[in-house]
């Protein structure tokens, strides 16, 4: 069985694998080196496998438990118009976990298996999910932030190497577009109303900016007094899963975001961050790498009230499953008599 965390078989850390040992090996190697991609019934080596079940499984349970700080809102959305955007929303975000559990079940794991990880808690699922949504403004800073950070993320992996991933990234990716624009779109109403509803906008960019730089995941290279460093990176990258390490990505985030704050008169909370004109870069403060650690440990400030909320929605939903499966023999039943 599957299990998290770092499994990668020895032998397997480096790509080319070494054509030549197997035509099927050489065979993989040249799709690398053509930069083409790899398709279920293609032979892939175990630890590409495994690294692309723990990474897409990872990413659909965090799209599922992602739903819950935005849901918090539904019923208290200031307007019908704003009431049907988040709705719209926290479906998409149902939709791409459903995507990438189908792309995860091409890789020879089911669909119950990676649910069952997530509900007993050994499977990951994004830290940024952990934190509260306490006023109407972090629905906004969802949107602008979370999802910004995800796109950020996401884009690269649209040319991931593995086709059925890839290909799901790529409806994902145009989804979370309209997700961050009505995030940014909904700072700017705040940032442009009352002074209280500027002050709310304003304490919502304060809790969720330093959440949205974590979200990209350890440094890459730099081990840190407390030992952070990415530890799946340099072969995710040569095996083209991921384009462009945690810290790139992290560094384009803060590019693209801090004038987007500038132009919403909020001040991004880092007495650190500076532009630096020789490099074309802003420079941020340190990240509080103990908070994440103690966020992905389970001690975030929701992980407990996630965990409870999605294993009450899977008990609720049983009934559903059985009657799916009901039908499903039913209308099998049925097909075969008729033929
Ligand atoms: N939170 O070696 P590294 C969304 C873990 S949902 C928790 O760099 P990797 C949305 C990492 O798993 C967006 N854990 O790992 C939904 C690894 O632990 P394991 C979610 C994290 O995989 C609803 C260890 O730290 N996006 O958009 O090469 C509403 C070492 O890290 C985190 C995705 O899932 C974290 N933030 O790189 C709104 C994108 N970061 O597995 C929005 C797809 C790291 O060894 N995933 N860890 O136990 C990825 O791109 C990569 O998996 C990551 C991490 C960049 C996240």
């Amino acid at each position: 069985m599957y299990t998290q965390g770092l499994d990668i078989p020895k032998g397997e850390t480096s790509i080319p694998l070494g054509s030549g040992e197997s035509p099927e090996a050489a065979r993989f190697d040249a799709i690398m080196a053509a930069d083409e991609k790899i398709e279920p019934k293609d032979w892939m080596p175990e630890g590409y496998r495994k690294t692309l079940i723990r990474q897409i499984s990872q990413h659909a349970h965090s799209e599922v438990i992602g739903m819950q700080p935005e849901g918090n809102w539904i019923t208290r959305a200031p307007s019908l118009r704003r009431k049907a955007i988040l709705m719209a929303k926290v479906q998409d975000e149902a939709g791409h976990g459903l995507y990438l559990y189908s792309a995860a079940e091409t890789l020879g794991v089911s669909r119950d298996e990676l649910v069952e990880q997530l509900l007993n808690g050994s499977a990951k699922y994004s830290s940024i999910f952990n934190y509260p949504t306490l006023t109407w403004a972090d629905i906004g800073a969802i949107g602008w932030l979370v999802d910004g950070a995800a796109i950020m993320n996401q884009i690269p992996l649209c040319r991931c190497s593995y086709g059925p991933y890839a290909r799901a990234m790529i409806r994902i990716c145009k989804e979370e577009s309209f997700h961050q624009r009505q995030g940014y779109e909904l700072m700017l109403s705040l940032a442009r109303g009352t002074p209280e509803q500027k002050a709310m906008a304003q304490d919502a960019l304060n809790r969720w900016w330093w959440p949205s730089l974590m979200m990209f995941g350890p440094h890459d290279t730099k081990t840190d007094a407390d030992g952070m460093k990415s530890q799946h990176s340099e072969q995710s990258m040569r095996w083209r899963i991921k384009r462009v390490s945690n810290d790139e990505l992290r560094q384009k985030f803060v590019d693209v975001t801090v004038p987007q704050a500038e132009y919403l008169g909020l001040t991004v909370p880092d007495p650190d961050l500076k532009w630096n004109a020789e490099t074309g870069h802003y420079e941020f403060g340190p990240i509080d790498w103990e908070e994440f650690k103690n966020v992905v440990a389970g001690n975030g400030p929701c992980n407990a009230k996630r965990m409870k909320q999605r294993r009450a929605a899977h008990e609720n939903g049983a009934w559903v499953r059985k009657a799916a499966l009901a039908y499903a023999e039913k209308r099998a039943k049925r097909q075969a008599a008729a033929a």
